[in-house]
């Protein structure tokens, strides 16, 4: 799954895509480098990110979700919003990728559940501006594994058919960005993926977006890697803390074989070809530890 985020301030391409015109191109790019769904965004969720209104959203989006449709692509959109996941799915989109699970929206599931579409249902304990307070956790995995149980049990009353309900562990919301330790929720999940797909007796397929993601920059910096000079303070600032999110696409690589050799259905990144690759690593992996 690419990502296009048509906003001025998504974490790591705010800004890159948000004419229309470029957001469509890059849509387009992405296919044809070997994505099967393009997941188009109109609302940031970067930590501290404020909502914007509902027409704003559908502002952004619409150009690009019906451009795309018309190409032919398989289009998700990525919204905590029925009205917008309405509209979307009005206009042809495949999926709905809400990244609050139902929670944000109490309409969403009904409206998907009548669609028909598959359902992607993120973990999530709550809007960017104040997530990162609740990223506490005795054990992260269990945890998140009930909570999203609950969510299929919300959502599955409210008519969406489980057998359209795709998980994703929510990676980066609501999650601590160390990289070792008791507080390293993001490697735990992804370390132990496979506990949180079955959930009450079934398995669903797994969506992962690690893509860029915070708890890569605390990696540490490339070998040769300089921080850039100010006047640009936000890059300063930001590469004095830990290396920029823009470095951080070797390493979604590495999780993308690891997570799609673990049997994840997806993964959500913002840079193509290597991913591509490294599911077809995966998959001849895969293929010969079965033989
Ligand atoms: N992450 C972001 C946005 N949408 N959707 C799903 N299903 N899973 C995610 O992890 C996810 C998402 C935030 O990432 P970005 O703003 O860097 O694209």
């Amino acid at each position: 799954m690419g990502v296009v985020n048509v906003t001025p301030d998504s974490f790591s391409d705010g800004g890159r895509w948000f004419g229309a015109d470029a957001a469509i191109q890059h849509g387009l790019e992405l296919i044809a480098q070997g994505a099967d769904i393009i997941d188009v965004g109109g609302e940031s969720t970067r930590p501290g990110a404020q909502r914007i209104p509902v027409d704003e959203e559908l502002r952004r989006v619409k150009p690009v979700i019906t451009e795309l449709v018309r190409a032919g692509a398989v289009v998700s959109v990525d919204t905590m919003r029925a009205q917008v996941a309405q509209w979307a799915v009005e206009a042809g989109v495949s999926l709905v990728n809400d990244v609050s699970g139902g929670l944000a929206d109490p309409y969403m599931p009904r409206l998907v559940g009548k669609a028909g579409v598959p359902y992607v249902v993120m973990h999530w304990r709550g809007h960017s501006h104040d997530m990162e307070k609740r990223a506490v956790y005795q054990d992260v995995v269990s945890e998140v594994h009930d909570e999203l149980a609950q969510r299929i049990g919300a959502v599955t009353a409210e008519g969406v058919d489980p057998s359209m309900i795709v998980l994703d562990p929510g990676l980066g919301f609501s999650k601590n960005p160390a990289p070792s330790g008791a507080e390293a929720h993001n490697w735990q999940l992804l370390a132990r993926l496979g506990e949180l797909a079955t959930i009450g007796g079934r398995d669903f397929p797994v969506l992962v977006g690690a893509s860029r993601k915070r708890y890569l920059s605390k990696l540490g910096y490339l070998p040769g890697w300089r921080p850039p000079v100010p006047p640009d303070a936000r890059a300063g600032e930001e590469a004095r803390e830990h290396r920029p999110y823009s470095e951080n696409d070797a390493a979604t690589a590495a999780i993308t074989a690891l997570v799609a050799a673990a049997g994840a259905w997806c993964v959500r990144v913002h840079q193509v070809p290597a991913n591509v690759d490294a599911v077809r690593v995966a998959a001849a992996y895969r293929g010969a530890a079965r033989s």
